[in-house]
C-alpha cells in the first residue's frame, strides 16, 4: 500500500513538474515519438566530442547533452577518439577543424556556423563549427537540435548559415519598479531588487532561448528612461545580468536618459555641446565599461512623448547622438537613436492640406500629419551622424499599427545605417488575449520595395547593408516577455518572440517555415496538427486587421491603454492622439488624404512607390484609407461600395476568428490539456473582442455614411452609446506612465 501511494505521489509530482505550462518554450527536448526516426537518430548520434573549452563552448556542450538526452531518451557520452556517429563540435581554430578544413575557405564571419555530415578517417561523423569567441558554435548546436526537434533527416546535412544582420536585439520596455510599458505578461523578468546577489534561473533560460534563435543583444530598460540605471548601485546589477548572458553571445545595452547629467550627475544642464556635459558622459561610459567590458551601447528616445533631448537645448538629434557616440567610440559601443519623434513643434504644412471639402460633420482636426514628422526631422540630418550611430526607425510611419506602409525613412537615409524596430509585444494587436502571428507583418515590411536604389531595394536590403555598406547593422524587437510562467501570457505570443529572432537572423525565411518550425518544437510534429495550426497562424494577422483596422484604417483604439475600439475619441491631449485625426470620417467619406492634394506624406517615398499609392485607382486597397479620403460610395475592386466593403471586412474578420475557434476545438486530442484550454479560453475572449471592434466601429462610421449594414449580417447586439460608455480604468500595459 505504502509503495503504491509513493508511486502515485511520484507520478503526480512529475506531472506537476513537467506539465505543459509553456515555460520550456520551443526548447522542450521531449523524446522523439516516431520510433523509426528515433532509431535513425540514435544510430547517427552515438557520442559527442567537443574540441576545446570556453564559456560559450561549455554552455553549448551542456545544451547539446541535455537536448540529446531528452530527444533520444538516452545519455550520449563524450568521446575523445573518432567513432562512427560522433558529433564533433568546436571552433574553426581548434586543431581538429584546422586540420579538417586545411586550406578551405570557410566564410562564416564572426557568428555563422556550418553543420556537415562527412566520412572522415573512415568514420561517419557530424561536424558543427563556428568562428572563435562569438556564439557561432552555439548557434550551430541549436540548429542541430532544431533539426531533430522538427524531425528532419540528419543522414546528409550540409548547412552554412550566416546572419544577415549583425545586431539582433530585444528591446525591453521594462521599468526599474518592474512594471513593463505595453507588457501584458506579468511583471518584468528583471528582479532589480534582488540583483546582484540573486540570479533567477529564468535569466539563464532567457539567454538560452535567445541564443537558440540568434538574438545577440538585449536593451534591459525602457526607452522612456530612468537615469538611475546609470548609477553605480544599478550598474552592479546590470553587470551580473551581463555575466549571465555573455557565454550565450548576448550583449547588454541600456537606455540613456538625456538629462542624466542633471538628474544623477549634479550638472545644471544636459546641453550636448557643453564640455562639462560631454565629459560627464565620457566618464559615465568609461565607468560602465569597468562593470560590463563588452557593453553594447545606448538606445535613446529623445524629444519624444515628453522625453528630454538635445532640442530642449536648441540642438539637433545629431548633436545629441554624436555626443554619446564620441563617449562610446573608444570602447566600440554604438548609439541607437530613435526616430520615433513627434514633439510639439511647429510643423511645415502643405497649404493645400485639409482643403478637401469637409462638411460640418467633420471633427475638428489639426492641419498636420504626424506620419511625416520622423522623415521631416531626420532626412536633413542624413550624413551628419558619427559612424557608430544608427537611427532606429519603427516599421511604419505612425506607431506599430496592425497594418502600416513601411516608413519612408527606409528609403530616405542614404548615409545613415538604420535599425529596424518592430514591436513584438502586441500593444495594438490584441495585447495578450488575441492570437496573432506577427511574422507576416514583419515580412510584409521587410519585403516591401523602397526603390531607393532602383528596383529590389527592399526594406530588408536597405537595413542589412547590402545596398549601402555600413560598418554596423541592426534590428530590434520590443519584447513581449514578462514573468508569467509561460513568458508571454498568450501561449502563441512565444511564436512572435521566436519569429523575430529567426527573421532577424535570416529575413529570407518565410512566415510559413517559421510557423512550421515553431509549432513542431513547441507543440507537436503531428502532420494534421501542424497543418491546421499553421493555417490558423498564417491567417491570424490578416484576420485581426479585418476586425480592427481594415483597408488602411489606423490608430482608432482606446486612449491611453490602447485597449479596444474608440474611433469616436476627439478630446485627447494633442490632436494627433485622437482617433478622429486619423480616420477623418465625414459625410463624404473616410480616410486620411496623404496624397499630393492632401498632407503630401506620399512625397517622402520614391517616385515608383508614390505612383502606386498616390492614385486612388491604383493604390493597394490594404492602404487605401491610409492615403486617401474615399467617398462612401466609391466602387472597390470587389464591386462593392466602400461602405459595403468596410462592412464585409469587419464581418469576415469575426467569421475568421470563429473559424479559428472551431479549428482549434477540433485539435483537442493533439494538444496537452493545459495549453489547449488556455488557447480555447483566449480564443473565446478574442471572439468577443472582435465582435466588439466590429460593432463599435461600424456603428460609429455609420453615423457619417448613413448607409445600412447589409441585412445578411447579424445585427450589432448593442447601440453605439453602449460601446462609447465602456471604460477600462486598470487595463494593463500602461506601466510607468
Ligand atoms: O507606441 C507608443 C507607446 C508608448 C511607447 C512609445 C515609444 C515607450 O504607446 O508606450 O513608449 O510608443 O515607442 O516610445
Amino acid at each position: 500500500m505504502k509503495r503504491y501511494c509513493f508511486a502515485i505521489c511520484l507520478l503526480l509530482c512529475s506531472s506537476i513538474l513537467f506539465g505543459e505550462d509553456g515555460y520550456r518554450l520551443w526548447l522542450r527536448y521531449d523524446k522523439i515519438d516516431d520510433p523509426t526516426l528515433l532509431k535513425e537518430y540514435r544510430t547517427a548520434i552515438s557520442s559527442i566530442s567537443f574540441q576545446g573549452s570556453s564559456p560559450t563552448l561549455d554552455v553549448a556542450k551542456k545544451e547539446l547533452m541535455n537536448g540529446l538526452e531528452g530527444l533520444l531518451d538516452k545519455k550520449i557520452p563524450e568521446q575523445k577518439i573518432l567513432v562512427d556517429g560522433c558529433v564533433v563540435v568546436g571552433t574553426l581554430s581548434s586543431p581538429f577543424f584546422q586540420e579538417y578544413y586545411k586550406n578551405d575557405d570557410v566564410s562564416i564571419g564572426r557568428e555563422g556556423f556550418t553543420i556537415h555530415t562527412a566520412k572522415y578517417r573512415g568514420k561517419n561523423i557530424t561536424l558543427i563549427t563556428g568562428a572563435d569567441g562569438d556564439a557561432g558554435v552555439l548557434y550551430g548546436v541549436f540548429q542541430f537540435l532544431r533539426l531533430l526537434q522538427t524531425h528532419q533527416s540528419i543522414a546528409k546535412i550540409s548547412i552554412i548559415s550566416v546572419p544577415k544582420i549583425q545586431n539582433r536585439i530585444l528591446d525591453h520596455w521594462d521599468n526599474l519598479n518592474r512594471t513593463v510599458e505595453r507588457g501584458y505578461a506579468g511583471a518584468s523578468i528583471w528582479n532589480w531588487h534582488l540583483l546582484p546577489g540573486y540570479i533567477d534561473k529564468r535569466y539563464v533560460d532567457y539567454a538560452r532561448a535567445n541564443a537558440s534563435i540568434g538574438i545577440n543583444g538585449t536593451v534591459l530598460t525602457n526607452v522612456s528612461a530612468n537615469a538611475l540605471v546609470l548609477t553605480r548601485q544599478y550598474l552592479e546589477k546590470v553587470a551580473e545580468l551581463a555575466n549571465v548572458f555573455r557565454p550565450y553571445g548576448i550583449k547588454v545595452y541600456l537606455t540613456a536618459r538625456f538629462t542624466a547629467p542633471i538628474e544623477i550627475g549634479g550638472l545644471k544642464t544636459a546641453d550636448p555641446l557643453d564640455p562639462a556635459v560631454q565629459n560627464w558622459w565620457k566618464q559615465k561610459v568609461d565607468e560602465i565599461y569597468t562593470y560590463v567590458p563588452d557593453f553594447g551601447g545606448f538606445l535613446v528616445k529623445a524629444n519624444s512623448e515628453g522625453q528630454p533631448g538635445p532640442q530642449t537645448y536648441g540642438r539637433t538629434h545629431a548633436d545629441g547622438a554624436n555626443m554619446l557616440a564620441d563617449a562610446l567610440a573608444p570602447h566600440k559601443g554604438i548609439v541607437m537613436w530613435r526616430a520615433f519623434v513627434y514633439d510639439v513643434r511647429p510643423q511645415k504644412v502643405n497649404e493645400n492640406f485639409d482643403s478637401h471639402k469637409v462638411d460640418s460633420t467633420a471633427p475638428n482636426i489639426a492641419a498636420s500629419d504626424r506620419a511625416k514628422q520622423a522623415y521631416d526631422e531626420f532626412k536633413p540630418l542624413d550624413g551628419k551622424f558619427r559612424k557608430n550611430v544608427l537611427v532606429q526607425v519603427k516599421n511604419g510611419p505612425i506607431d506599430f499599427q496592425p497594418r502600416e506602409p513601411f516608413s519612408p525613412l527606409f528609403g530616405g537615409m542614404e548615409h545613415t545605417p538604420l535599425v529596424m524596430e518592430f514591436q513584438i509585444t502586441q500593444e495594438y494587436l490584441g495585447q495578450a488575449t488575441n492570437l496573432v502571428f506577427e511574422a507576416p507583418l514583419f515580412k510584409e515590411c521587410l519585403d516591401a520595395d523602397t526603390y531607393a536604389k532602383g528596383k529590389g531595394s527592399t526594406v530588408a536590403r536597405m537595413i542589412d547593408g547590402s545596398v549601402e555598406k555600413y560598418p554596423t547593422t541592426a534590428i530590434a524587437g520590443v519584447s513581449n516577455i514578462g514573468n508569467e510562467r509561460n513568458w508571454t501570457g498568450h501561449p502563441f505570443g512565444q511564436a512572435n518572440w521566436y519569429a523575430f529572432g529567426r527573421i532577424a537572423w535570416d529575413h529570407d525565411l518565410s512566415a510559413e517555415q517559421i510557423a512550421d518550425e515553431w509549432l513542431r518544437q513547441t507543440f507537436s510534429n503531428d502532420p494534421h496538427f501542424v497543418a491546421s495550426t499553421k493555417k490558423i497562424m498564417l491567417m491570424s494577422r490578416e484576420t485581426l486587421v479585418s476586425y480592427m483596422t481594415p483597408l488602411g484604417l489606423h490608430h482608432i483604439m482606446g486612449t491611453g491603454h490602447h485597449y479596444g475600439p474608440a474611433p469616436w475619441v476627439s478630446n485627447a491631449g494633442r490632436a494627433d492622439w485622437n482617433p478622429v485625426y486619423y480616420h477623418r470620417a465625414d459625410s463624404l467619406g473616410i480616410g486620411f488624404d496623404r496624397t499630393s492634394n492632401g498632407s503630401n506624406a506620399i512625397s517622402q517615398y520614391s517616385p515608383e512607390v508614390r505612383e502606386q499609392w498616390d492614385n486612388l485607382n491604383t493604390c493597394n486597397e490594404k492602404y487605401i484609407l491610409w492615403f486617401h479620403h474615399v467617398p462612401w460610395k466609391f466602387k472597390m475592386h470587389s464591386g462593392r461600395t466602400l461602405w459595403d466593403e468596410l462592412c464585409y471586412k469587419y464581418y469576415s474578420g469575426v467569421d475568421s476568428v470563429r473559424w479559428i475557434q472551431k479549428t482549434w476545438n477540433d485539435l483537442k486530442n493533439y494538444v496537452d490539456a493545459e495549453r489547449f484550454d488556455q488557447v480555447k479560453m483566449l480564443l473565446a475572449v478574442q471572439e468577443k473582442e472582435a465582435v466588439w471592434w466590429r460593432n463599435a466601429c461600424l456603428l460609429y462610421f455609420q453615423t457619417f455614411s448613413k448607409m445600412p449594414i447589409p441585412s445578411k449580417y447579424e445585427k450589432p447586439d448593442h447601440d453605439l452609446e453602449y460601446y462609447e460608455a465602456l471604460k477600462f480604468p486598470y487595463a494593463p500595459g500602461n506601466g510607468g506612465l
